[in-house]
């Protein structure tokens, strides 16, 4: 493989190592030489896998090669986890790894801390959970500790704060951005003190933008475990303690210490106190009234998207 390496000047990974390149990385597909079977997009002879490599790489329809028995066959598919693409053995099989800006985690293949480029491109360092229900998540929230302060004010939730490898919030112009381009699902993850997990999906999710104040739109509760907690919060404007948009004569964010899209006042409210305890004051705290209930405090929450 070292040989094709050299003379192909492209990259492969193999092993676990990786070589950049010219202009297109090949990844092997890893599963004991399977081979795509469906998507071809040419078929022809070729002597090694290198000239089957450096056919496939002529073709910007070509997303994937399988070599086998001196037969050459380029696929338009690639390989990722939620691909339709059905491997077959038999074959030495590589795909092209996407040189495109890739718009979200759907298309991203990685996992963890990646930079995606949603409107094609403007740059924004997202976390891919590619494990969770087939993976394509963008998380744009989390608690795990307390050591980032969700207390903040409307400038500060407009844009990122935290660590994207710990707790953060990725920011409502970002979210803004991210939904009103392609429709998504919502995915809430949570975990109480005696780490039992629930979760809830809620379907066409979206955030509007700055000027109606970040108004909460999705469809139906759709999945999971944990309840839906999230309905009564529906077609809402965001709030924090410097701005209140709420239905509630006083001012929700500020006398629960916490930024949501409240109403009068919820029945949810992730941005809440971090409180190892797990009880919290009523209206504290990291809540998920229909998991828990009303003074429930979790250990950790995410929330992420996905594009539907
Ligand atoms: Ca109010």
């Amino acid at each position: 493989m070292m040989f094709f390496l050299i003379l192909l000047a492209v990259g492969w990974k193999l092993g676990g190592a990786t070589s950049t390149q010219r202009s297109h990385t090949y990844t092997n597909v890893g599963l004991n030489n399977k081979a795509f079977t469906e998507d071809v997009v040419f078929e022809s002879s070729a002597k090694t896998a290198l000239h089957c490599g450096l056919q496939c790489n002529q073709q910007d329809s070509c997303m994937a090669f399988t070599f086998d028995d001196n037969i050459c066959r380029g696929h338009a598919a690639v390989m990722t986890p939620r691909s339709n693409s059905r491997p077959a053995v038999g074959a030495l099989s590589f795909y092209k790894e996407n040189n495109q800006k890739k718009k979200n985690c759907n298309e991203e293949t990685k996992r963890g801390v990646v930079t995606i480029y949603p409107d094609n491109s403007t740059p924004l360092q997202v976390y891919c959970d590619q494990d969770t229900d087939g993976g394509g998540w963008t998380v744009f929230q989390r608690r795990q500790d307390a050591s980032v302060d969700f207390y903040r004010n409307w400038t500060s939730y407009q844009n990122f704060f935290g660590g994207l490898t710990g707790n953060f919030w990725l920011g409502l112009d970002a979210l803004h951005m991210l939904t009103s381009r392609q429709q998504y699902e919502l995915r809430v993850d949570l975990m109480k003190w005696d780490n039992t997990t629930g979760y809830a999906t809620y379907s066409n999710f979206s955030i509007s933008d700055s000027g109606d104040n970040y108004r909460l739109t999705f469809g139906s509760f759709t999945n999971g475990g944990a309840g839906d907690s999230l309905s009564y919060h529906r077609g809402y404007q965001f709030s924090t303690w410097d701005r209140d948009h709420d239905m509630r004569s006083g001012n929700c964010a500020q006398q629960y210490h916490s930024a949501w899209w409240y109403r009068d006042c919820s029945m949810a409210s992730l941005n809440g106190e971090y409180k190892p305890n797990s009880n919290a004051p009523a209206g504290h705290g990291i809540r998920w009234y229909n998991f828990g209930g009303n003074l429930y405090s979790h250990k950790f929450s995410e929330m992420k998207i996905r594009v539907a």
